[in-house]
């Protein structure tokens, strides 16, 4: 077959030829109507108003409210620095339970905020914390449980809300990959006491960088708006302690095109999620994990799981020879947070604790996706990654 040549020329016998001319990676931003952009970047220098609550933030935020169904809106400059908003002003003190498999943002910001992240184990299946084994994690010092909806999959809301009510804990979600995605055919943003989301360019709604902290709790809500802007309330009247977390204009802009182009993305993520899971499914050894059709979501991650006991090629491997044909992809969350500093260093039991999170970062390989990713480029992945499998053992 001549396909199968050409990658045995490029992988074996030419080494850096890659079969993809131009790299397609990952995180690849979806990009809104570029004409209503640029004229809100010109209405945006016209206005001489950059940030500081300005008009096109104000009208994100409440654009986003009503998508949601959410009381609240605060948009921030990034989520780490609402991940750590939201800690702030819960005054949260000692221990906070969250799942180790996750980007490293949410440990940090616990840790930066001076608490003491808890790693709990994953349910493989899900991916998400495993509130199964939470209750185990709770001490005299614990004051809250981070749940995060990875790639956009909701954890477990409803026993996470009865764990916390149960021992008295905040409850946050880090809904930083599950803008647009439901639970119980409700939006993520409703739940727990607040919840965070990422506008950073790689994800399915983009700010360039940003955030938002969104919830219906209306004194959370106010007070968090205090701190996102040093703690002043009025022009010299500082009530709190505050830190700079604004989102400027040209990024609220960006999310306004981003957030009127949403069904679109959705369209895209989704028909590539399908092409992909069709032509990989085929393969033995690699799954592409399901998503359910019965609720809302943003098919922003193509996540696969690679069965080394049945491909008998690592996932390491086969990421190595996508990234040499020119094939972005990347094996988030590696290594989790419990084997990243200072982490590793502070609870190195965590190992042999977290025996479903070590399986899983070394089986996770996420594919690129989004609007720029075309039918024939999947086609052509899946081929490269079919015959890497197929030839696992010899290259
Ligand atoms: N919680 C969770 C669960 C998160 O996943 C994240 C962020 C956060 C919290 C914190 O949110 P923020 O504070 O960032 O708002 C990237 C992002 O930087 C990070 O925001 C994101 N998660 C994480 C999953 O991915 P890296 O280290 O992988 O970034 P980088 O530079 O390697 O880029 C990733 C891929 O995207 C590459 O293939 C290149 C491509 N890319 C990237 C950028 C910036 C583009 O094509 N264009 C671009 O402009 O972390």
């Amino acid at each position: 077959m001549k396909f199968e040549k050409q990658i045995i020329s490029d992988l074996a016998i030419n080494g850096g030829n890659p079969l993809f001319k131009q790299s397609i990676p990952v995180g690849r931003p979806n990009i809104g109507n570029r004409k209503q952009l640029n004229k809100y970047f010109n209405e945006i220098l016209d206005n001489k108003w950059l940030t500081n609550n300005g008009p096109f933030v104000q009208k994100f935020e409440r654009s986003i409210e009503n998508y949601l169904g959410v009381k609240n809106c605060i948009s921030t400059c990034n989520a780490t620095i609402g991940l750590e908003l939201v800690i702030k002003a819960l005054n949260l003190t000692g221990e906070i339970i969250m799942p180790s498999f996750t980007f490293v943002a949410t440990a940090h910001a616990a840790q930066w905020q001076g608490l003491t992240p808890i790693f709990c184990d994953i349910d493989p299946v899900t991916h998400n914390i495993d509130p199964n084994k939470i209750e185990d994690l709770i001490t005299s010092n614990t004051s809250g449980i981070i749940g995060v909806h990875l790639w956009g999959r909701p954890c477990d809301v409803e026993l996470l809300c009865n764990i916390a009510y149960k021992h008295n804990l905040k409850l946050i979600f880090d809904a930083a990959h599950a803008f647009g995605c439901s639970y119980h055919g409700e939006m993520i943003g409703s739940f727990g006491d607040a919840e965070v989301f990422s506008f950073h360019a790689t994800k399915f709604l983009n700010t360039f960088e940003g955030g938002a902290i969104v919830t219906n709790n209306d004194q959370l809500a106010y007070k968090i708006r205090l701190m996102k802007n040093f703690g002043f309330s009025g022009n010299d009247n500082v009530v709190s302690v505050g830190i700079n977390g604004k989102m400027n204009e040209l990024s609220a802009a960006m999310g306004l095109v981003g957030i009127d182009s949403i069904d679109h993305f959705i369209d895209i993520n989704f028909k590539n999620y399908q092409e992909y899971r069709t032509r990989l499914n085929n393969i033995s050894g690699i799954t592409v994990i399901d998503y359910n059709f019965n609720e809302r979501c943003n098919y922003q991650y193509i996540v696969s799981e690679i069965d080394k006991n049945i491909t008998h090629i690592s996932r390491d491997k086969i990421l190595d020879i996508l990234q040499k044909e020119n094939i972005l992809a990347r094996r988030y969350f590696y290594p989790g947070c419990h084997n990243m500093e200072p982490y590793k260093t502070l609870n190195s039991n965590d190992q042999v604790r977290l025996v479903e999170t070590e399986k899983l970062i070394k089986k996770v390989l996420i594919i690129p996706t989004g609007m720029s990713v075309t039918e024939n480029d999947i086609k052509k992945i899946c081929n490269l990654i079919k015959f890497i499998i197929k030839n696992g053992e010899l290259l």
